[in-house]
């Protein structure tokens, strides 16, 4: 059954699928866990904190915190210096050989003090030149870095861009930082649009693949979203990231103190169906923090703490080292062609159902693209939608924590759990306990364990039952 080609991967068939895309393109995504959905089961991203300044304000940063652009808010990292940052990164590549993707992304905004962060990328690239470079940025400084940015071969970047009507953009910056003076309202909102497209446009004219971001704020810019994703779809970006705000009042930002909410899953979701035919859509985003280490969904930052790091230069990895990464990704080769060939059995099953027939189905699991945990060390639920024309991811629900505390369950994190999985009707995992079981049922959601497998093909006959069940129950009463 053919699908619809799309850059980023939302499919069953199609998720990230080399057929998809030019191949020079695909060789440029295919280990990227951000640019390209089914990579983010098999590689691991590292962010190093070296770029601690910022020059423009948005009403949810404080500056307290990490960069809410591309991070989670209400986190403070490990501020780092360049030196202290390739070390970090040479010690992460020797442990994590999904290591392919070194990130700035902050505290601050990475082009704010530019040469710390072109240090390090120009650092990083002579000691392990295996992996990719990105950074991110809110785009003020972009234009005057984009020549430096290619030589260095930062291959891919990210514009926060949450407005192109600089009426919207005063409300969400009160203020920007440029040329030696400070802007305010529509006048700084404007330099701040204009810059951003044009350092757009001068990196999508040098070749470098850009994502742009957006924070999606309720009664503010949510509507005009669809504007700038058609607006950068025209521009030529890669991706479209739409983040939901986090806005929470202990984080002291002004929409936090001043109650502006964050959308829910339901209203993130509808505008993501909404642009669909516009810029393609990234919906495996884990907003994750400016010195995140690891698989997008599970962070070991903590394991790499500069204080766990052994002093001194470093000049490459060792040969043994060397050898399990490559070893690492000629095994992710193998086990992704076996997937694509298990999404396209996936694709047949669902094919029977009525066109009008669909649901949204959440799992456990800790990469690889398959259902590999139980349900109670889940501390996130990857949703898909699954309807006759496939299986899509769609996004992910984040409950505080997860149930199970070293043996016993937590009745208060299942009751945020529940919450959490609102509109889902079905959690697959490799095992879950009477009781948890129990309450999701009472809840409205039901359960069923599928060990082992892969994620497509479990949605897929799960929803294949469950369609066949209910047909079979309407012949019976009938
Ligand atoms: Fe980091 Fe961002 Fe590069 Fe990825 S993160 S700088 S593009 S390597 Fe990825 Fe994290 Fe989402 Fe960012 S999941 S917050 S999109
Ligand atoms: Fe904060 Fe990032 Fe905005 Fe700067 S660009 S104010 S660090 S969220």
């Amino acid at each position: 059954m053919a699908k619809p080609a799309c850059a980023s991967g939302c499919g069953a068939k199609v998720e990230g699928s080399p057929e998809d895309m030019a191949p020079e393109v695909w060789e440029r995504v295919k280990d990227h866990p951000c640019y390209n959905s089914e990579a983010h089961h098999y590689f691991a991203r590292m962010h190093v904190g070296v770029a601690p300044a910022c020059n423009i304000q948005c009403h949810y940063c404080n500056r307290k915190y990490d960069c809410a652009n591309e991070s989670r808010p209400g986190v403070v990292s490990e501020r780092l210096s360049p030196d202290q940052a390739v070390r970090k990164v040479m010690a992460v590549a020797a442990q994590v050989p999904q290591l392919s993707v070194v990130g700035i992304a902050g505290p601050g905004d990475a082009l704010a003090d530019p040469e710390r962060t072109f240090a390090t990328c120009e650092r990083v690239a002579h000691v392990l030149p295996d992996v990719k470079l990105c950074l991110s940025t809110n785009g003020l400084a972009l234009p005057d870095h984009v020549t430096r940015i290619v030589a260095l071969g930062i291959s891919h970047v990210t514009i926060t861009i949450n407005a192109i009507d600089p009426e919207i953009g005063a409300q969400i910056y009160p203020w920007i930082s440029f040329a030696g003076r400070r802007f305010t309202g529509v006048e700084g909102a404007t330099i701040l649009r204009d810059r951003q497209l044009l350092g757009l446009d001068m990196l999508v004219a040098a070749g470098v693949l850009v994502k742009v971001n957006s924070v999606m704020i309720p009664g503010i810019n949510d509507q005009h979203l669809k504007e700038v994703n058609a607006e950068v779809k025209r521009r030529g970006v890669f991706l479209h990231n739409i983040m939901p705000l986090i806005s929470d009042p202990a984080h002291g930002t002004h929409y936090g103190l001043t109650g502006q909410r964050g959308p829910t899953p339901q209203e993130l979701k509808a505008l993501q169906d909404e642009l669909s035919g516009g810029a393609a859509l990234m919906r495996h985003c884990r907003q994750c923090r400016a010195d995140a280490v690891g698989m997008l969904g599970s962070d070991q930052s903590a394991e790499f703490t500069l204080d766990r790091i052994p002093e001194g230069e470093s000049e490459g990895l060792s040969p043994e080292d060397v050898v399990k990464r490559k070893v690492y990704r000629e095994i992710v080769e193998a086990e992704r062609a076996d997937r694509r060939q298990a999404a396209e059995a996936a694709d047949d099953m669902v094919a029977i159902a009525a066109p009008e027939e669909k649901m949204l189905v959440a799992v456990c699991t800790q990469g690889g693209g398959r259902i590999n945990i139980h349900f109670g060390k889940a501390t996130e639920f990857p949703v898909y939608e699954v309807d006759s024309r496939g299986v899509r991811l769609i996004g992910h629900r984040r409950p505080r924590t997860n149930y199970c505390k070293g043996g016993y369950g937590e009745d208060d994190a299942l009751g945020e759990i529940i919450t959490a999985l609102e509109g889902v009707a079905a959690v697959l995992s490799v095992k879950i306990g009477n009781r948890p079981r129990k309450r999701l049922e009472e809840a409205g959601i039901k359960t069923a364990e599928y060990p082992q497998e892969y994620i497509e093909t479990a949605v897929a006959a799960y929803f294949r039952d469950q369609t066949e069940a209910a047909t079979e129950d309407g012949r019976l009463t009938a």
